[in-house]
Protein backbone atom coordinates (compact mmCIF):
# COMPACT_ATOMS: atom_id res chain seq x y z
CA UNK A 1 0.00 0.00 0.00
CA UNK A 2 1.18 3.71 -0.53
CA UNK A 3 0.86 5.65 2.05
CA UNK A 4 1.99 9.00 1.41
CA UNK A 5 2.76 11.47 4.76
CA UNK A 6 2.07 8.73 7.69
CA UNK A 7 -0.83 10.53 8.21
CA UNK A 8 -1.79 10.20 11.67
CA UNK A 9 -4.94 7.76 12.43
CA UNK A 10 -5.31 8.22 16.34
CA UNK A 11 -4.50 10.70 19.41
CA UNK A 12 -4.41 9.91 22.99
CA UNK A 13 -2.76 9.61 25.82
CA UNK A 14 -2.17 8.01 28.91
CA UNK A 15 -0.97 8.73 32.57
CA UNK A 16 -0.87 6.82 35.97
CA UNK A 17 -4.58 5.85 35.56
CA UNK A 18 -6.25 6.48 32.42
CA UNK A 19 -4.99 5.06 29.10
CA UNK A 20 -7.56 6.67 26.05
CA UNK A 21 -7.66 7.05 22.02
CA UNK A 22 -9.33 8.45 20.13
CA UNK A 23 -9.59 7.23 16.34
CA UNK A 24 -10.77 10.12 14.22
CA UNK A 25 -11.17 8.93 10.92
CA UNK A 26 -14.54 8.20 11.70
CA UNK A 27 -16.90 10.29 12.24
CA UNK A 28 -18.03 10.43 15.10
CA UNK A 29 -14.67 9.46 16.18
CA UNK A 30 -13.87 5.76 17.97
CA UNK A 31 -12.99 5.87 21.30
CA UNK A 32 -10.85 3.58 23.69
CA UNK A 33 -10.66 4.70 27.31
CA UNK A 34 -9.65 2.18 30.00
CA UNK A 35 -8.77 2.09 33.79
CA UNK A 36 -5.77 0.51 34.21
CA UNK A 37 -6.32 0.11 38.24
CA UNK A 38 -9.59 -2.06 37.65
CA UNK A 39 -8.65 -3.46 34.45
CA UNK A 40 -4.50 -3.24 33.72
CA UNK A 41 -4.96 -5.74 30.96
CA UNK A 42 -7.23 -2.88 28.65
CA UNK A 43 -9.34 -5.51 28.13
CA UNK A 44 -12.65 -3.20 29.07
CA UNK A 45 -13.42 -0.25 26.95
CA UNK A 46 -15.00 1.93 29.20
CA UNK A 47 -15.74 5.14 26.66
CA UNK A 48 -19.44 4.39 27.11
CA UNK A 49 -19.85 3.68 30.59
CA UNK A 50 -21.53 6.86 32.11
CA UNK A 51 -19.49 6.54 35.41
CA UNK A 52 -16.45 7.58 33.79
CA UNK A 53 -17.95 10.19 31.99
CA UNK A 54 -15.91 13.29 33.78
CA UNK A 55 -12.43 11.31 33.50
CA UNK A 56 -13.33 11.01 29.99
CA UNK A 57 -14.38 14.52 29.41
CA UNK A 58 -10.95 15.09 31.10
CA UNK A 59 -9.00 13.18 29.06
CA UNK A 60 -10.10 13.98 26.08
CA UNK A 61 -9.74 18.12 26.95
CA UNK A 62 -5.90 16.86 27.87
CA UNK A 63 -5.26 15.24 24.49
CA UNK A 64 -6.82 18.26 22.55
CA UNK A 65 -4.61 20.48 24.74
CA UNK A 66 -1.70 18.54 23.82
CA UNK A 67 -2.30 18.15 20.27
CA UNK A 68 -3.04 21.33 19.93
CA UNK A 69 0.55 22.28 21.59
CA UNK A 70 2.15 20.25 18.74
CA UNK A 71 0.31 22.64 16.00
CA UNK A 72 -2.93 21.61 15.79
CA UNK A 73 -4.41 18.92 14.16
CA UNK A 74 -2.53 17.70 11.11
CA UNK A 75 -0.34 20.61 11.45
CA UNK A 76 2.56 18.94 9.86
CA UNK A 77 1.37 16.74 7.64
CA UNK A 78 -0.57 17.47 4.39
CA UNK A 79 -3.20 14.83 3.34
CA UNK A 80 -2.85 14.28 -0.74
CA UNK A 81 -5.64 15.13 -2.69
CA UNK A 82 -7.29 11.45 -2.83
CA UNK A 83 -7.30 9.85 -6.45
CA UNK A 84 -10.31 8.71 -8.46
CA UNK A 85 -9.71 5.48 -9.34
CA UNK A 86 -12.53 3.46 -11.53
CA UNK A 87 -14.50 0.93 -9.53
CA UNK A 88 -15.63 -2.06 -11.07
CA UNK A 89 -17.90 -4.31 -8.72
CA UNK A 90 -18.74 -7.72 -9.61
CA UNK A 91 -21.21 -9.24 -8.44
CA UNK A 92 -21.33 -13.91 -8.19
CA UNK A 93 -24.85 -14.57 -8.46
CA UNK A 94 -25.54 -18.32 -6.32
CA UNK A 95 -22.27 -19.15 -5.69
CA UNK A 96 -20.91 -20.75 -2.62
CA UNK A 97 -17.30 -20.11 -1.02
CA UNK A 98 -15.89 -23.23 -2.04
CA UNK A 99 -16.42 -23.10 -5.44
CA UNK A 100 -13.44 -21.01 -6.71
CA UNK A 101 -10.30 -22.21 -8.00
CA UNK A 102 -8.33 -20.17 -5.41
CA UNK A 103 -10.51 -21.11 -2.18
CA UNK A 104 -9.34 -25.04 -2.77
CA UNK A 105 -11.95 -26.84 -4.85
CA UNK A 106 -10.74 -29.63 -6.62
CA UNK A 107 -12.60 -29.80 -9.88
CA UNK A 108 -14.01 -26.28 -10.84
CA UNK A 109 -11.40 -23.93 -12.19
CA UNK A 110 -11.84 -19.96 -12.24
CA UNK A 111 -8.46 -19.04 -13.17
CA UNK A 112 -9.03 -15.36 -13.87
CA UNK A 113 -10.88 -14.78 -10.81
CA UNK A 114 -7.67 -16.62 -8.61
CA UNK A 115 -5.76 -13.77 -10.60
CA UNK A 116 -8.10 -11.21 -8.65
CA UNK A 117 -7.37 -12.89 -5.89
CA UNK A 118 -3.60 -13.42 -6.13
CA UNK A 119 -2.97 -9.96 -7.34
CA UNK A 120 -5.40 -7.94 -4.92
CA UNK A 121 -6.39 -8.48 -1.17
CA UNK A 122 -8.22 -11.69 -0.67
CA UNK A 123 -10.74 -11.90 2.35
CA UNK A 124 -11.08 -15.75 2.31
CA UNK A 125 -13.70 -14.96 5.89
CA UNK A 126 -15.96 -12.92 3.57
CA UNK A 127 -20.11 -12.89 4.63
CA UNK A 128 -23.06 -11.37 3.28
CA UNK A 129 -25.28 -10.25 5.91
CA UNK A 130 -28.00 -12.37 4.59
CA UNK A 131 -28.45 -14.94 1.64
CA UNK A 132 -31.08 -13.66 -0.58
CA UNK A 133 -30.55 -12.02 -3.78
CA UNK A 134 -32.51 -8.61 -3.26
CA UNK A 135 -32.00 -8.03 -0.17
CA UNK A 136 -28.24 -9.11 -0.27
CA UNK A 137 -27.81 -6.27 -3.22
CA UNK A 138 -29.72 -4.10 -1.40
CA UNK A 139 -26.91 -4.03 0.82
CA UNK A 140 -24.26 -3.65 -1.87
CA UNK A 141 -26.20 -0.95 -3.33
CA UNK A 142 -26.37 1.24 0.25
CA UNK A 143 -24.13 -0.18 2.99
CA UNK A 144 -27.06 -0.94 4.70
CA UNK A 145 -28.45 -4.00 6.91
CA UNK A 146 -31.59 -5.70 5.31
CA UNK A 147 -33.59 -4.40 8.33
CA UNK A 148 -32.04 -1.15 7.80
CA UNK A 149 -32.83 -0.85 4.45
CA UNK A 150 -35.91 -2.54 4.17
CA UNK A 151 -35.85 -4.82 1.01
CA UNK A 152 -35.21 -7.96 3.28
CA UNK A 153 -37.04 -10.58 1.36
CA UNK A 154 -37.40 -11.55 -2.87
CA UNK A 155 -41.16 -10.53 -2.94
CA UNK A 156 -43.55 -9.08 -1.01
CA UNK A 157 -46.31 -11.46 0.17
CA UNK A 158 -49.02 -12.50 -1.82
CA UNK A 159 -52.11 -13.58 -0.67
CA UNK A 160 -52.43 -17.58 -1.59
CA UNK A 161 -55.13 -16.98 -4.63
CA UNK A 162 -52.69 -14.86 -6.33
CA UNK A 163 -49.99 -17.35 -6.32
CA UNK A 164 -48.83 -19.10 -10.06
CA UNK A 165 -45.66 -18.51 -12.60
CA UNK A 166 -46.91 -15.04 -13.09
CA UNK A 167 -47.99 -13.44 -9.76
CA UNK A 168 -45.47 -10.82 -10.21
CA UNK A 169 -48.81 -9.53 -12.93
CA UNK A 170 -51.14 -9.49 -9.66
CA UNK A 171 -52.06 -5.64 -9.67
CA UNK A 172 -51.46 -6.05 -5.47
CA UNK A 173 -48.39 -7.68 -6.27
CA UNK A 174 -47.35 -4.84 -8.40
CA UNK A 175 -48.42 -2.07 -5.60
CA UNK A 176 -46.74 -3.97 -2.63
CA UNK A 177 -43.58 -4.10 -4.76
CA UNK A 178 -43.69 -0.41 -5.89
CA UNK A 179 -44.05 0.94 -2.28
CA UNK A 180 -40.78 -1.55 -1.58
CA UNK A 181 -38.92 0.21 -4.77
CA UNK A 182 -39.32 3.92 -3.26
CA UNK A 183 -37.14 2.68 -0.36
CA UNK A 184 -34.14 2.90 -2.35
CA UNK A 185 -35.08 6.39 -4.11
CA UNK A 186 -34.62 7.65 -0.20
CA UNK A 187 -30.99 6.24 0.36
CA UNK A 188 -27.99 7.74 -0.57
CA UNK A 189 -27.07 4.91 -2.76
CA UNK A 190 -23.16 4.32 -3.98
CA UNK A 191 -23.30 5.03 -7.49
CA UNK A 192 -25.55 8.78 -5.89
CA UNK A 193 -22.77 9.49 -3.45
CA UNK A 194 -20.04 8.59 -6.76
CA UNK A 195 -22.04 11.10 -8.72
CA UNK A 196 -21.62 14.04 -5.84
CA UNK A 197 -17.45 13.16 -6.63
CA UNK A 198 -17.62 13.61 -10.48
CA UNK A 199 -18.59 9.95 -11.73
CA UNK A 200 -20.16 8.16 -14.12
CA UNK A 201 -21.87 4.86 -13.44
CA UNK A 202 -23.46 1.74 -15.38
CA UNK A 203 -26.03 -1.07 -14.03
CA UNK A 204 -25.80 -4.54 -15.91
CA UNK A 205 -27.28 -7.61 -14.65
CA UNK A 206 -29.02 -8.54 -11.33
CA UNK A 207 -31.38 -4.95 -10.35
CA UNK A 208 -34.84 -5.29 -8.81
CA UNK A 209 -35.29 -2.12 -7.82
CA UNK A 210 -37.46 -0.83 -10.85
CA UNK A 211 -35.21 1.27 -13.39
CA UNK A 212 -31.21 1.50 -12.79
CA UNK A 213 -31.69 5.22 -12.10
CA UNK A 214 -33.68 4.64 -9.24
CA UNK A 215 -30.85 3.58 -7.48
CA UNK A 216 -28.70 6.81 -8.95
CA UNK A 217 -26.94 5.03 -11.32
CA UNK A 218 -26.16 7.69 -14.66
CA UNK A 219 -26.53 4.63 -16.88
CA UNK A 220 -27.85 1.11 -16.80
CA UNK A 221 -29.78 -2.04 -18.90
CA UNK A 222 -32.56 -2.44 -16.27
CA UNK A 223 -35.96 -0.77 -17.12
CA UNK A 224 -37.90 -2.25 -14.54
CA UNK A 225 -41.02 -2.04 -16.15
CA UNK A 226 -43.48 -4.69 -15.01
CA UNK A 227 -45.72 -4.18 -18.07
CA UNK A 228 -42.35 -5.51 -20.29
CA UNK A 229 -41.09 -7.89 -17.72
CA UNK A 230 -39.89 -5.98 -15.15
CA UNK A 231 -38.84 -7.86 -11.89
CA UNK A 232 -35.09 -8.44 -11.05
CA UNK A 233 -32.87 -6.92 -14.02
CA UNK A 234 -35.04 -7.32 -17.10
CA UNK A 235 -32.82 -6.25 -20.14
CA UNK A 236 -30.04 -6.25 -17.74
CA UNK A 237 -29.95 -9.99 -17.60
CA UNK A 238 -28.20 -10.22 -21.03
CA UNK A 239 -25.28 -9.24 -19.55
CA UNK A 240 -22.34 -11.82 -18.80
CA UNK A 241 -24.48 -14.70 -20.93
CA UNK A 242 -24.60 -12.82 -24.08
CA UNK A 243 -21.36 -10.98 -23.75
CA UNK A 244 -20.17 -7.30 -22.26
CA UNK A 245 -20.32 -4.73 -25.35
CA UNK A 246 -22.91 -2.77 -23.57
CA UNK A 247 -20.22 -2.40 -20.58
CA UNK A 248 -17.44 -1.46 -23.32
CA UNK A 249 -19.84 1.18 -24.84
CA UNK A 250 -20.35 2.69 -21.74
CA UNK A 251 -16.54 2.96 -21.00
CA UNK A 252 -16.07 4.34 -24.22
CA UNK A 253 -18.64 6.89 -23.70
CA UNK A 254 -17.07 8.25 -20.24
CA UNK A 255 -14.59 10.09 -21.67
CA UNK A 256 -12.59 11.82 -18.87
CA UNK A 257 -15.00 11.06 -16.12
CA UNK A 258 -13.81 8.35 -13.31
CA UNK A 259 -16.68 5.34 -13.90
CA UNK A 260 -18.32 2.86 -11.70
CA UNK A 261 -19.40 -0.61 -13.13
CA UNK A 262 -22.23 -2.36 -11.10
CA UNK A 263 -21.58 -6.43 -12.97
CA UNK A 264 -23.91 -8.44 -11.54
CA UNK A 265 -24.25 -11.22 -14.27
CA UNK A 266 -27.43 -14.02 -14.00
CA UNK A 267 -24.44 -16.46 -13.51
CA UNK A 268 -24.06 -18.91 -12.03
CA UNK A 269 -27.61 -18.85 -11.64
CA UNK A 270 -29.88 -20.92 -12.74
CA UNK A 271 -31.21 -21.56 -15.42
CA UNK A 272 -27.91 -23.79 -15.35
CA UNK A 273 -27.04 -23.84 -19.27
CA UNK A 274 -23.18 -23.55 -20.06
CA UNK A 275 -22.13 -23.28 -23.23
CA UNK A 276 -21.25 -27.29 -24.74
CA UNK A 277 -17.82 -27.21 -24.48
CA UNK A 278 -18.00 -26.25 -20.31
CA UNK A 279 -20.75 -28.96 -19.94
CA UNK A 280 -18.29 -31.35 -21.66
CA UNK A 281 -15.15 -30.08 -19.89
CA UNK A 282 -16.98 -31.21 -16.77
CA UNK A 283 -18.69 -34.18 -17.26
CA UNK A 284 -17.15 -37.55 -15.41
CA UNK A 285 -18.02 -40.65 -14.55
CA UNK A 286 -20.46 -40.99 -11.67
CA UNK A 287 -20.51 -37.20 -11.49
CA UNK A 288 -24.73 -36.21 -11.10
CA UNK A 289 -25.58 -34.15 -14.59
CA UNK A 290 -27.14 -31.22 -11.96
CA UNK A 291 -23.73 -30.89 -10.87
CA UNK A 292 -21.25 -30.59 -13.86
CA UNK A 293 -24.19 -27.95 -15.05
CA UNK A 294 -23.56 -26.19 -12.31
CA UNK A 295 -19.25 -26.37 -12.32
CA UNK A 296 -19.56 -25.18 -15.98
CA UNK A 297 -21.55 -22.52 -15.18
CA UNK A 298 -19.19 -21.08 -12.49
CA UNK A 299 -16.48 -21.47 -15.37
CA UNK A 300 -18.83 -19.44 -17.76
CA UNK A 301 -18.98 -16.59 -14.93
CA UNK A 302 -14.90 -16.68 -14.48
CA UNK A 303 -14.70 -16.36 -18.45
CA UNK A 304 -17.35 -13.50 -18.56
CA UNK A 305 -14.65 -12.25 -15.78
CA UNK A 306 -11.31 -12.43 -18.19
CA UNK A 307 -13.14 -10.78 -20.78
CA UNK A 308 -13.85 -7.66 -18.62
CA UNK A 309 -10.28 -7.57 -17.53
CA UNK A 310 -8.58 -8.03 -20.75
CA UNK A 311 -10.39 -4.91 -21.67
CA UNK A 312 -9.44 -2.81 -18.91
CA UNK A 313 -5.98 -4.13 -19.23
CA UNK A 314 -5.77 -3.59 -23.53
CA UNK A 315 -7.51 0.16 -22.81
CA UNK A 316 -5.07 0.62 -20.30
CA UNK A 317 -7.06 1.11 -17.34
CA UNK A 318 -6.81 -1.72 -15.13
CA UNK A 319 -3.47 -0.23 -13.07
CA UNK A 320 -6.02 2.63 -11.93
CA UNK A 321 -9.33 0.58 -11.56
CA UNK A 322 -10.32 -0.69 -8.28
CA UNK A 323 -11.79 -4.00 -8.97
CA UNK A 324 -14.09 -5.44 -6.06
CA UNK A 325 -15.11 -8.85 -6.21
CA UNK A 326 -18.29 -10.93 -3.63
CA UNK A 327 -21.11 -13.17 -4.25
CA UNK A 328 -24.49 -12.17 -3.38
CA UNK A 329 -24.95 -15.36 -1.78
CA UNK A 330 -23.97 -19.10 -1.96
CA UNK A 331 -25.54 -22.24 -3.62
CA UNK A 332 -25.26 -25.82 -3.07
CA UNK A 333 -26.47 -27.85 -6.03
CA UNK A 334 -28.89 -29.99 -5.03
CA UNK A 335 -28.75 -33.66 -6.78
CA UNK A 336 -30.59 -36.97 -6.92
CA UNK A 337 -28.01 -38.55 -3.88
CA UNK A 338 -28.78 -34.99 -1.71
CA UNK A 339 -30.51 -35.81 1.46
CA UNK A 340 -33.36 -33.40 1.75
CA UNK A 341 -36.93 -32.83 4.00
CA UNK A 342 -40.07 -33.91 3.03
CA UNK A 343 -41.50 -31.47 -0.19
CA UNK A 344 -38.03 -29.92 -0.74
CA UNK A 345 -38.48 -28.36 -4.47
CA UNK A 346 -36.04 -25.80 -5.03
CA UNK A 347 -32.59 -27.15 -7.16
CA UNK A 348 -30.31 -25.83 -4.02
CA UNK A 349 -29.64 -28.17 -1.34
CA UNK A 350 -29.94 -27.07 2.61
CA UNK A 351 -27.89 -25.10 4.33
CA UNK A 352 -26.98 -22.84 1.55
CA UNK A 353 -29.20 -20.31 -0.67
CA UNK A 354 -31.80 -17.85 2.18
CA UNK A 355 -30.15 -20.16 5.11
CA UNK A 356 -27.86 -18.78 7.64
CA UNK A 357 -25.00 -21.24 7.00
CA UNK A 358 -21.62 -20.56 5.83
CA UNK A 359 -22.88 -22.33 2.11
CA UNK A 360 -25.52 -19.21 1.79
CA UNK A 361 -23.57 -16.59 3.78
CA UNK A 362 -20.21 -16.77 3.37
CA UNK A 363 -17.87 -15.37 0.02
CA UNK A 364 -14.39 -14.75 -0.50
CA UNK A 365 -14.10 -10.48 -1.49
CA UNK A 366 -11.06 -9.57 -3.53
CA UNK A 367 -10.09 -5.90 -3.56
CA UNK A 368 -7.85 -5.45 -7.10
CA UNK A 369 -6.15 -2.05 -7.74
CA UNK A 370 -2.61 -2.80 -8.66
CA UNK A 371 -1.54 0.93 -8.31
CA UNK A 372 -2.16 0.72 -4.56
CA UNK A 373 -3.05 -2.44 -3.11
CA UNK A 374 -0.32 -4.85 -2.65
CA UNK A 375 -0.95 -8.79 -2.99
CA UNK A 376 -2.20 -10.72 0.22
CA UNK A 377 -4.82 -12.90 1.29
CA UNK A 378 -6.13 -11.72 4.70
CA UNK A 379 -8.19 -14.13 7.70
CA UNK A 380 -9.87 -10.80 9.22
CA UNK A 381 -13.47 -11.16 8.92
CA UNK A 382 -15.16 -9.09 6.22
CA UNK A 383 -18.96 -8.33 5.18
CA UNK A 384 -20.56 -6.91 2.56
CA UNK A 385 -21.73 -4.36 4.58
CA UNK A 386 -18.29 -2.75 3.95
CA UNK A 387 -17.90 -2.80 0.19
CA UNK A 388 -19.72 0.61 -0.05
CA UNK A 389 -17.64 2.67 2.55
CA UNK A 390 -14.40 0.71 1.52
CA UNK A 391 -15.14 1.93 -2.40
CA UNK A 392 -16.54 5.29 -0.85
CA UNK A 393 -13.06 5.93 0.79
CA UNK A 394 -10.75 4.55 -2.25
CA UNK A 395 -12.60 7.11 -4.12
CA UNK A 396 -12.93 10.34 -2.03
CA UNK A 397 -16.20 10.52 -1.94
CA UNK A 398 -18.23 11.26 1.64
CA UNK A 399 -19.48 8.65 3.47
CA UNK A 400 -22.21 9.05 5.46
CA UNK A 401 -21.87 8.48 9.00
CA UNK A 402 -24.64 5.98 10.01
CA UNK A 403 -22.79 3.33 7.89
CA UNK A 404 -22.50 -0.08 9.80
CA UNK A 405 -19.48 -0.99 7.58
CA UNK A 406 -15.61 -0.56 7.91
CA UNK A 407 -13.12 0.61 5.42
CA UNK A 408 -11.56 -2.46 4.33
CA UNK A 409 -8.78 -1.08 3.01
CA UNK A 410 -7.37 -0.47 6.59
CA UNK A 411 -6.63 -4.12 7.00
CA UNK A 412 -4.57 -3.19 3.54
CA UNK A 413 -2.58 -0.60 4.64
CA UNK A 414 -1.72 -2.74 8.07
CA UNK A 415 -3.79 -0.93 10.23
CA UNK A 416 -6.52 -2.85 12.84
CA UNK A 417 -9.89 -2.78 11.92
CA UNK A 418 -11.60 -1.60 14.94
CA UNK A 419 -14.75 -4.43 15.14
CA UNK A 420 -14.37 -7.79 16.59
CA UNK A 421 -17.19 -9.30 15.30
CA UNK A 422 -19.83 -9.36 12.45
CA UNK A 423 -23.73 -9.91 12.03
CA UNK A 424 -26.11 -11.63 9.56
CA UNK A 425 -29.47 -11.96 9.44
CA UNK A 426 -32.27 -14.26 7.33
CA UNK A 427 -35.47 -13.61 6.66
CA UNK A 428 -38.66 -14.89 4.85
CA UNK A 429 -38.36 -14.70 0.52
CA UNK A 430 -41.75 -13.19 1.11
CA UNK A 431 -41.18 -9.92 3.26
CA UNK A 432 -44.43 -10.46 5.70
CA UNK A 433 -45.35 -6.42 6.73
CA UNK A 434 -42.89 -4.12 4.25
CA UNK A 435 -43.02 -1.53 7.40
CA UNK A 436 -41.52 -4.56 10.06
CA UNK A 437 -38.74 -6.89 8.70
CA UNK A 438 -39.39 -7.81 12.14
CA UNK A 439 -42.13 -9.87 10.97
CA UNK A 440 -39.89 -12.46 8.61
CA UNK A 441 -37.11 -12.66 10.89
CA UNK A 442 -35.88 -16.09 10.70
CA UNK A 443 -32.28 -16.14 11.93
CA UNK A 444 -29.49 -13.97 13.24
CA UNK A 445 -26.20 -14.57 13.62
CA UNK A 446 -22.55 -13.38 14.88
CA UNK A 447 -19.33 -14.11 14.36
CA UNK A 448 -16.26 -13.42 16.68
CA UNK A 449 -13.14 -15.16 16.47
CA UNK A 450 -13.59 -18.48 15.17
CA UNK A 451 -16.90 -18.70 16.86
CA UNK A 452 -20.61 -18.61 15.27
CA UNK A 453 -24.02 -18.36 16.81
CA UNK A 454 -26.98 -19.14 15.18
CA UNK A 455 -30.44 -18.30 16.87
CA UNK A 456 -33.73 -18.85 15.59
CA UNK A 457 -36.92 -16.95 14.94
CA UNK A 458 -40.53 -17.46 14.51
CA UNK A 459 -41.18 -15.23 11.55
CA UNK A 460 -43.61 -16.03 8.96
CA UNK A 461 -42.19 -18.19 5.99
CA UNK A 462 -45.26 -18.49 3.39
CA UNK A 463 -44.26 -20.04 0.40
CA UNK A 464 -40.53 -21.14 1.51
CA UNK A 465 -41.73 -23.18 4.55
CA UNK A 466 -40.41 -26.00 3.43
CA UNK A 467 -36.87 -24.28 3.03
CA UNK A 468 -36.94 -23.21 6.61
CA UNK A 469 -37.41 -26.65 8.73
CA UNK A 470 -37.89 -25.10 12.55
CA UNK A 471 -36.02 -28.52 13.51
CA UNK A 472 -33.94 -26.11 15.57
CA UNK A 473 -35.04 -24.37 18.46
CA UNK A 474 -31.95 -24.36 20.55
CA UNK A 475 -29.16 -21.95 19.34
CA UNK A 476 -26.47 -23.55 17.46
CA UNK A 477 -22.80 -22.58 18.06
CA UNK A 478 -19.93 -23.95 15.16
CA UNK A 479 -16.40 -23.63 15.62
CA UNK A 480 -15.71 -22.04 11.96
CA UNK A 481 -11.97 -23.01 12.19
CA UNK A 482 -11.75 -26.45 13.60
CA UNK A 483 -15.20 -27.27 11.80
CA UNK A 484 -15.78 -24.79 8.68
CA UNK A 485 -19.05 -26.82 7.44
CA UNK A 486 -20.90 -26.10 10.57
CA UNK A 487 -21.14 -30.11 11.44
CA UNK A 488 -20.93 -30.04 14.96
CA UNK A 489 -22.90 -27.85 17.25
CA UNK A 490 -21.24 -27.76 20.52
CA UNK A 491 -23.42 -24.97 22.07
CA UNK A 492 -24.05 -27.38 25.13
CA UNK A 493 -20.38 -27.48 25.73
CA UNK A 494 -19.71 -23.70 25.70
CA UNK A 495 -22.06 -21.88 27.36
CA UNK A 496 -20.21 -18.48 27.98
CA UNK A 497 -19.45 -18.00 24.50
CA UNK A 498 -23.59 -18.53 23.63
CA UNK A 499 -24.19 -16.01 26.18
CA UNK A 500 -21.47 -13.49 25.25
CA UNK A 501 -22.57 -13.72 21.59
CA UNK A 502 -25.54 -13.76 22.57
CA UNK A 503 -25.98 -10.49 24.00
CA UNK A 504 -23.49 -9.18 21.14
CA UNK A 505 -26.48 -9.93 18.79
CA UNK A 506 -29.35 -8.53 20.69
CA UNK A 507 -27.35 -4.87 21.53
CA UNK A 508 -26.33 -5.05 17.73
CA UNK A 509 -29.75 -5.18 16.60
CA UNK A 510 -32.38 -5.14 20.05
CA UNK A 511 -35.66 -6.29 18.62
CA UNK A 512 -38.92 -4.45 20.02
CA1 LIG B 1 -28.33 -14.77 -5.67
Amino acid sequence: MHYAGQIPKWEGLRDERYVYARYFEQSPPFEFFHDLETDPMQLVNLAGDPRYRTALDRARRRTNTLRDSYGGPFAVYKKPEPRKPNVVLIISDDQAWTDFGFMGHPVIETPHIDALARDGAAFTRGYVPTALCRASLATLATGLYPHQHGLTGNDPTIALEMQGPTYWNDPRYRELNAQLIANIDKMPTLPRLLADRGYVSFQSGKWWEGSYARGGFTDGMSHGDPDRGGRHGDDGLAIGREGLQPIFDFIEGAGDNPFFVWYAPFLPHTPHTPPDRLLQKYQSEGRAVELTRYYAMCEWLDETVGELMTYLEQNGLDDDTLVVFVSDNGWIQKTPQTATPPDWFTSFAPRSKQSPYDGGTRTPIILRWPSVIAPARYETLASTIDIVPTILHATGASVPTDLPGVNLMKAVEGRTIPRAAIFGEGFAHDIADINDPAKSLLYRWCIQGQWKLILTYDGAVHRYAMVHPRAHRSPELYDLIADPHETTNVAAEHPEIQAWLSERISRWWPLR
